[in-house]
């Protein structure tokens, strides 16, 4: 069991992106009964939900361009991804698999046309905050581990932002699953390292 200033943080296991979903990450739904087993150990349990409006800009489809592409936007480079997790649609449900039910909150992040967030902190400007720090800080954790999909976006850049946020960071690797476009998995695993997020099995 973990302590009690400890939360588990399970990032978009989500039908989109599983095998079949419209941005599968090979092997998603695989890391789902071990991530159900932990969700019985945490004494808080937070899901995320990427949940975006049909014409949300992270797609490539509104710009003319091809998917895993990266764009130029105001808050920086974009990569422009396939139509995903549309919110409403059953692509943005949970997986059937994953246990929905024990869970203390449900994050929904992306929801700005404008911008996208693939971090459950921060929106990817790096400014508008999700609110999930208070909320955290709130519930005395300072402690946080993180599974989901995917290990090399959404994991990472959540990971990041919560060890710059002062909260002792463990990503479980064996319960991720990468997405990993040009290199962007030994990237991610680089950039975690050098914030101070501990990788474990
Ligand atoms: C994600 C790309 C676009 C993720 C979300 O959950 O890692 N990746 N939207
Ligand atoms: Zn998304």
């Amino acid at each position: 069991m973990a302590a009690a200033t400890e939360a588990l943080i399970v990032i978009d296991i989500q039908n989109d992106f599983c095998p079949g979903g419209a941005l599968a990450v090979a092997g998603g739904d695989e890391i789902i009964p071990r991530v159900n087993a932990l969700m019985q150990e945490f004494p808080v349990t937070v899901l995320t939900q990427d949940w975006h409006p049909e014409e949300h800009s992270s797609f490539a489809a509104l710009h003319d361009a091809a998917p895993f592409s990266t764009i130029q936007m105001p808050y920086g480079p974009q990569t422009l991804w396939p139509v995903h997790c549309v919110w409403g649609s059953e692509g943005a449900a949970f997986h059937p698999k994953l246990s929905v039910d024990p869970a203390d909150l449900i994050l929904r992040k992306g929801f700005r046309p404008e911008v996208d967030s693939y971090s459950a902190f921060f929106e990817n400007d790096h400014l508008t905050p999700t609110g999930l720090t208070g909320y955290l800080r709130e519930r005395g954790i300072t402690d946080l581990a993180f599974v989901g999909l995917a290990h090399d976006f959404c994991v990472a850049w959540s990971a990041i932002d919560a060890a710059k946020l002062g909260f002792r960071v463990k990503v479980l690797e064996g319960a991720c699953r990468a997405i990993d476009l040009n290199g962007s998995l030994a990237a991610a695993r680089d950039a975690m390292r050098a914030a101070g997020v501990v990788l474990a099995e």
